[in-house]
């Protein structure tokens, strides 16, 4: 994996709100992600939790992509490529934070003809309320114009608050709540299968419709700074685990959201791979 990030990243993703980084994974690893996301996905069925029993159903949001998370959870393959420190550490560097955790992994993969990705931000609809969340978007499969890639609106983390709108079947739900990125131009982000971008949680993005008769593949993460607490809302977290935290309480079960990388801490989970 070439994990390395220049100053020019660094600088990129905390101004602009996202960055693209070449070449993360080899032709080899590329080979790995693919066999271990696609076996997960298959063996998952039509659940979208490792916990629950949300499942796939024939809504326009069904049809966006087929999502199923928390595969680290439930797949040893998909265990050892998401419980990489140096992915950790690649987050923890980019937001400039001490640590930082799994808050889930998702696999977002557009089927053919699949519906576009309405605007959103990503943080308010998790568990923790942070300026510093953050995303690895992986790509499985080249990610084009035609087939679904991704658009960011550039400094949009540095003004919004955490007003959202769902990804729904009105892209453009979200520029009725900040007005102001409505007339900015949106950056789209194509990317070479094995290539991933960094996006804040807090920043605007979408992906076009899949134009094609193939798949758009992609393995994310989104990833919670050490430390972060419990805001109240249920997003993924197990019920048995919910039913035991009250606002305020500080995130930090290891088997749920596991550290990945700290400067200071040691990280069980990782440590013990
Ligand atoms: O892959 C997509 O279409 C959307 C990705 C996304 O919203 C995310 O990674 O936060
Ligand atoms: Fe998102």
């Amino acid at each position: 994996m070439r994990t390395e990030l220049t100053v020019d990243h660094i600088d990129h993703y905390r101004t602009e709100g996202f960055v693209i980084v070449d070449e993360l994974l080899d032709a080899d690893e590329l080979n790995t992600w693919r066999t271990a996301v696609d076996d997960a996905v298959a063996k998952r069925q039509d659940r979208k939790l490792a916990h629950g029993d949300s499942r796939e159903g024939d809504s326009f949001y069904d049809k966006v992509f087929t999502q199923r998370l928390n595969l680290w959870m439930d797949h040893d393959g998909v265990r050892v490529l998401m419980l990489d420190r140096r992915l950790g550490q690649m987050a923890a560097t980019l937001e400039g934070v001490d640590g930082i955790r799994i808050w889930h992994d998702q696999a977002l993969i557009k089927q053919p003809w699949a519906n576009p990705t309405g605007w959103h931000l990503d943080n308010p609809y998790w568990s923790f309320s942070s300026r510093h969340a953050i995303s690895i978007w992986v790509a499985l499969d080249d990610a084009t114009p035609d087939n679904g890639s991704l658009y960011f609106i550039p400094g949009s983390h540095r003004e919004a608050n955490w007003e959202n709108s769902p990804i729904g079947q009105n892209m453009g739900e979200l520029f009725e709540l900040y007005p102001q990125w409505a007339t900015r131009a949106s950056v789209g982000a194509p990317m070479r299968a094995g290539t991933c971008s960094f996006h804040n949680g807090l920043t605007a993005h979408g992906a076009g419709a899949n134009m094609t008769p193939g798949l758009r593949r992609a393995m994310t993460c989104a990833y919670m700074p050490d430390g972060e607490v419990f805001n109240g809302q249920a997003n993924v977290l197990p019920p048995e685990y919910l039913g035991t935290l009250k606002q305020g309480d500080v995130l930090e079960n290891d088997e749920i959201n596991p550290l990945l990388y700290h400067i200071s801490k040691p990280c069980p989970a990782v440590d013990g791979q």
